[in-house]
């Protein structure tokens, strides 16, 4: 499945991400954890000159929670060249979050903590949130400084440019998510990356895509699609598709099957979690 898909977003969101860096202590790296290696950029790696890592894999509650370990696995290859790395599963939609989080960025950069309190300087640890579209940035950073926000009278708008927001005494974190885009050269993090909802639909074709979601859903998880629809699906994608579409009494004027609607159905559906537990490697 080809994506019709602009590689100079890519290549101006990896600039502006590299100008922000010079000011920052460690990376927030958001990942879906349905597709986490589907969010990773290639030339991540190459980018950060080895600051810390705090990877969250995010949206764990819609994840199928055997895979953790081995997406650990994964992730630990991937990011092999980076010295300081943590992962932590989240679901960034519950509060409570906070003090694990702030407990693994000091850690993580427990070595400038150290100079700074040897210096006996007052500087912050400067964190910045990245990753792919809705892969729930913002989500995360109102959870970690919803409440911090409003301490601090932070005004958006007033200071131009960018907006620190401190998350503690020595934390803060940079208030705009840096948006990454991915390799969507690669077809399977493409595809990956439209059921997850991060790809615009205008670029989108929505019905090739359900193919390809029923087909990968039912290559990892056999009968999960009979039991969410409640029908014993057979043949090919499009036929199955069709039995959808009729079992929900999809038809258009005239009586044909609308697989349109059953395709936008089924998308949506993943992307609401309705299949249970689902991870895509
Ligand atoms: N179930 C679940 N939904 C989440 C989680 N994090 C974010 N979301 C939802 O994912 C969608 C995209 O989140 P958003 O923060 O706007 O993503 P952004 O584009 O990366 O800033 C929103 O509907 C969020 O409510 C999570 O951990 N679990
Ligand atoms: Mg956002």
């Amino acid at each position: 499945m080809k994506i019709n898909w602009f590689p100079g977003h890519m290549a101006k969101a990896l600039r502006t991400m590299k100008s922000e860096l010079r000011n920052i202590d460690i990376i927030v790296y958001i990942l879906d954890a349905r597709a986490p290696l589907a969010c990773l950029n290639p030339e991540f790696n190459e980018i950060i000159e080895n600051k810390p890592v705090l990877i969250v894999l995010n949206k764990v509650d819609m994840a199928d929670k055997s895979k953790v370990s081995k997406t650990r696995d994964a992730l630990k290859i991937f990011f092999k060249n980076i010295s300081a790395i943590e992962i932590i599963e989240l679901n960034s939609t519950m509060s409570g979050a906070l003090k694990k989080i702030l407990q693994k960025i000091n850690s993580l950069c427990a070595e400038k903590v150290k100079r700074n309190r040897e210096k006996g300087l007052n500087a912050f640890i400067k964190a910045m949130v990245i990753g792919v579209p809705n892969s729930g940035k913002s989500t995360f950073i109102n959870n970690l400084c919803g409440k911090a926000k409003t301490l601090t009278g932070n005004r958006p708008g007033v200071t131009r440019g960018k907006q620190w927001v401190n998350i503690t005494n020595n934390i803060q974190l940079l208030d705009t998510p840096g948006t990454l885009y991915p390799n969507l050269d690669d077809e399977k993090s493409a595809k990956y990356l439209g059921y997850i909802g991060s790809i615009k639909d205008e670029v989108l074709d929505k019905n090739a895509l359900a193919f390809n979601l029923i087909k990968d859903i039912e290559d990892f998880y056999p009968n999960i699609l009979n039991v969410k629809y409640k029908i014993d699906l057979t043949g090919t994608p499009l036929e199955k598709i069709e039995q959808i579409a009729k079992s929900k009494s999809f038809l258009k004027k005239g009586g044909e099957i609308d697989i349109d609607r059953a395709c936008s159905l089924i998308l949506d559906d993943f992307k609401k979690g309705k299949f249970g537990g689902i991870t895509l490697l």
